[in-house]
């Protein structure tokens, strides 16, 4: 049948080489995109490290005048904006893409070329985000970016059109993902895994999807308001048209909220998966994991004012919010105590990844704990915008995402380069993060209660706070020694690394059942399950007398090549074939943003592109023209 296909230019038609760069901008397979997505949020995650350092050292000592006011308010509100954007959110992305096909036993997403324009979305919205530096106006009213202050008549230079603009587009790819994963986990899993034998990492990755598709739209709203307030002049915000500026409070905390769940669950999910394979026991408690991420994702919607306990809403809000964020740290008290649980007793090997996890739990207790000490109103109102806030949010987004992620990172590296991490390097990388993070992020404890506001670019002598910012920069810069640490280990290990199994930690569930690195199709036969921790049982119960199966090295599922080149037409597998077409409608999209800030034309531009992908993208054959 003749499709339209030859309305096509001939470029455009389904690219068909899976090798050389042009195959990485064409790819739509899930493990390729996770690996665009880990180095992109990797990369971010450095510009956002620069950020914090260049602020460390402007108060490391009193009276600095190392950068000006303006951009001190430019620095910290993009190093929140890039370390919770660009780098966490798509660090997780990262792990949700490599991993979830393998673990659930499929071979790809449902939508991968959903999948692709997801990733190029989140790369084009990340740049303009980040586009403020090359006119010298970044965003820089916090990262929460609280109404007036965002008016044309209080900020009337660019940056927050910056900031509007790229978090709208940046929500897209964030909520196209979002859709993308729920409907891989509800219905892509592979025969006999019933949601309750389903990895908890899985599970985490489906709630914080939900979360996702449910809390941006939230914030998309507060952003379009203000990007007309800002750009076509309506008056949502602006108090003298009688607006109430709560209004935006309201809207990014609704959001907000859950929004530090989608940063912080992922994470738990992985160290759901680490502690156990390094305990060599089942995970304690299971069902109850399970059920408090899922209880988590529900009540996280009830608790957003505590963010507001000091801008007056009266006690009864007030008590209200401030039981229900009590209320909400059982769930988070139940996880830990399964995770120690699970440890207690355990025949524990000390490697990285249960370094990175345990350093997790022990950083997260302490986040926790403070954010504890907030939920009473009263206590608040003292800790409310010091340096004790800028602590506890440190303990759970870098004490907690990030060292979750790391310990993602040392686990699942073997599986996708088919080498394994350094263990020494690991160990180094390990313990200057930890020093690092708690002789940075512990003194602010003191110093917000001593009254050390945030966000104020310099401080007078004699307030007593000189010698623990001093100790604090120090810590930030041991910090980053440790991720250059980090680095190093990654990139040396990638090349001659020591060479690792398809299972190198004995692992328990089906990512651990294929070759390293995982072919293109993942399985040449989709397994079958019949219990919780699949491949465990695999190996260790499903033989009749239970006795061990064992594994040959590297001999596992797939033809252990990772070979991208080769589809998987010799399995009689369908694979989905390369496509421009992703990469176009994201350009689109972009540009139409960019054309916003310049000039009609490039909106219309912009728009054509999007058009022109989306039909292109629609007509394509499923099969590539040989
Ligand atoms: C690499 C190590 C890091 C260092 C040294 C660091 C340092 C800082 C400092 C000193 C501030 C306070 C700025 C001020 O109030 O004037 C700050 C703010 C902040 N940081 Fe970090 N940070 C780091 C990593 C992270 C990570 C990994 C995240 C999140 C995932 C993060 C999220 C934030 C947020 C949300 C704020 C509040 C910004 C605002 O007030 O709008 N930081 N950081
Ligand atoms: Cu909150």
């Amino acid at each position: 049948m003749a499709t339209v296909t030859g309305a096509l230019p001939r470029v455009l038609r389904r690219p068909t080489s899976y090798t050389g760069w042009w195959s990485w901008v064409t790819t739509v397979d899930h493990k390729r995109i996770g690996v665009l997505y880990g180095f992109t949020a990797f990369a971010f995650l450095l510009v956002g490290g620069i950020e914090a350092l260049t602020i460390r050292t402007q108060l490391a000592g009193s009276e600095s005048a190392l950068v000006s006011p303006e951009l001190y308010n430019q620095l910290f509100t993009m190093h929140a904006l890039t370390m919770i954007f660009l780098a966490v959110m798509p660090l997780s992305a990262a792990f949700f893409n490599l991993i979830i096909p393998l673990q659930i036993g499929a071979r790809d997403v449902a939508f991968p070329r959903l999948n692709a324009l997801s990733y190029w979305i989140f790369l084009f919205g990340g740049l303009l985000l980040n586009a403020g530096w090359l006119v010298g106006n970044s965003p820089d009213a916090g990262w929460f970016a609280y109404a007036n202050l965002t008016s044309k008549t209080f900020s009337p230079e660019r940056g927050l059109d910056f900031y509007a603009l790229g978090l709208l587009v940046l929500g897209t790819s964030s909520m196209a993902a979002a859709f993308n994963f729920v409907v891989t986990i509800l219905n892509m899993r592979a025969p006999g895994m019933t949601l309750m034998r389903m990895p908890v990492f899985t599970w985490m990755t489906l709630v914080t999807s939900f979360l996702l598709i449910t809390a941006f739209p939230v914030i998309t709203v507060g952003l379009i308001e203000l990007a007309f307030d800002r750009l076509f002049g309506t008056n949502f915000f602006v108090t003298a048209k009688g607006a109430n500026p709560l209004l935006w409070q309201h809207l990014f905390w609704v959001f907000g909220h859950p929004e530090v769940y989608i940063l912080i669950l992922p994470a738990m999910g992985i160290v759901s998966e680490v502690l156990p394979t390094f305990a060599r026991k089942p995970l304690f408690g299971y069902p109850f994991v399970v059920l408090s991420g899922v209880s988590i994702g529900f009540m996280g919607w009830a608790v957003w004012s505590h963010h507001m306990f000091t801008v007056g809403l009266g006690p009864v809000a007030n008590a209200t919010f401030a039981l229900t964020t009590m209320v909400i740290a059982v769930p988070t008290g139940v996880k830990i105590f399964n995770w120690i649980a699970t440890l207690w007793g355990g025949s524990l090997s000390l490697k990285t990844p249960l370094l990175f996890a345990l350093g997790f739990i022990v950083l997260f207790i302490i986040g926790g704990l403070s954010g504890v000490s907030h939920s009473s109103p009263p206590a608040d109102s003292q800790q409310q915008d010091t340096y004790y806030i800028v602590a506890h949010l440190h303990y759970v987004l870098f004490g907690g995402s990030i060292f979750g992620l790391f310990a993602g990172i040392y686990y699942w590296f073997p599986k996708f380069s088919g080498r394994l991490l350094h263990e020494g390097l690991g160990k180094l990388n390990f313990w200057l993060m930890f020093i690092g993070m708690n002789l940075t992020f512990g003194p602010m404890h003191w110093l917000g209660l001593d009254g050390m506001p945030r966000r104020i670019y310099s401080y007078p002598a004699g307030m007593g706070w000189d010698f623990w910012n001093l100790m604090s920069t120090a810590g930030s810069y041991m910090l980053g020694i440790g991720f250059l640490a980090f680095a190093w280990n990654f990139v040396s290990s990638l090349r001659k690394g020591e060479k690792a199994t398809s299972d190198p930690w004995d692992g328990r569930t089906l990512e651990w059942s294929i070759a390293s690195p995982p072919p293109i199709y993942n399985f040449a036969t989709i397994p079958t399950v019949h219990g919780r921790d699949a491949f465990w049982a695999q190996k260790y119960l499903e033989t009749p007398g239970h006795q061990p199966r064992g594994v040959p090295s590297g001999g596992a599922d797939g033809d252990g090549d990772g070979a991208h080149g080769q589809g998987a037409g010799h399995l009689g597998v369908h694979m989905p074939g390369l496509s421009y077409f992703p990469i176009i409608v994201a350009l689109g999209l972009a540009l139409a943003a960019v054309g916003l800030l310049t000039h009609v034309a490039v909106i219309a531009l912009g728009v054509l592109i999007m058009l022109f992908g989306i039909y292109g993208w629609t007509f394509e054959p499923a099969e590539p023209d040989e």
